[in-house]
């Protein structure tokens, strides 16, 4: 996929421009939907220019996103809804299934390869200012990665659900 492609579908909401403008959002996807399915895994890679925490996510295509962490316990990863992520200055965080990820919760269509979807990101600095960011997701085929069927609640132990 052409990386400057997906660059440029990050748009500012913001009235800071100068400044969201260095926060980067690349390789955002996500696995097209199986019939019944209603909640998917967003995966992408950001970097912000400061400290700053992805406070609320929003999509068109889904009654909620939620900020989702992922912990080994007692051999079981386990999902917990969080308020706020934190991202540190500088350092690209990936966000994508085996790990922390953006969750869309309650989908309103079917997810179909080739599309793509779009998120809000709004993200909070240590001055309390937000900012908005809008993503474009690529939806890919149900077989990428190389493992087609992780599904929400059924991610490997290994943590090896870290997709391409
Ligand atoms: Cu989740």
């Amino acid at each position: 996929m052409n990386k400057y492609l997906l660059a440029a579908f990050v748009f500012l909401l913001g009235v800071d421009q100068a400044f969201a403008a260095e926060v980067r959002v690349t390789d955002a996807w996500v696995r097209a939907t199986a019939p019944g399915q209603d909640s998917a895994t967003v995966a992408l890679h950001i970097t912000s220019p400061k400290d700053a925490s992805i406070v609320e996510v929003s999509s068109p295509v889904a009654s909620n996103v939620e900020i989702h962490s992922m912990t080994h316990e007692n051999g079981m990863m386990k999902m917990r809804k969080l308020d706020g992520f934190k991202i540190k200055a500088k350092q690209e965080v990936y966000l994508g299934a085996g790990g922390s990820h953006l969750m869309l919760v309650g989908l309103k269509k079917p997810l179909i390869t080739g599309e793509n979807i779009e998120l809000t990101l709004t993200l909070q600095f240590a001055d309390k200012h937000t900012d908005k960011i809008e993503v474009r997701a690529d939806v890919r085929e149900l077989t990428s990665g190389h493992d087609g069927h992780i599904q929400h609640n059924q991610y490997p132990a290994s943590g090896g659900g870290h997709v391409e």
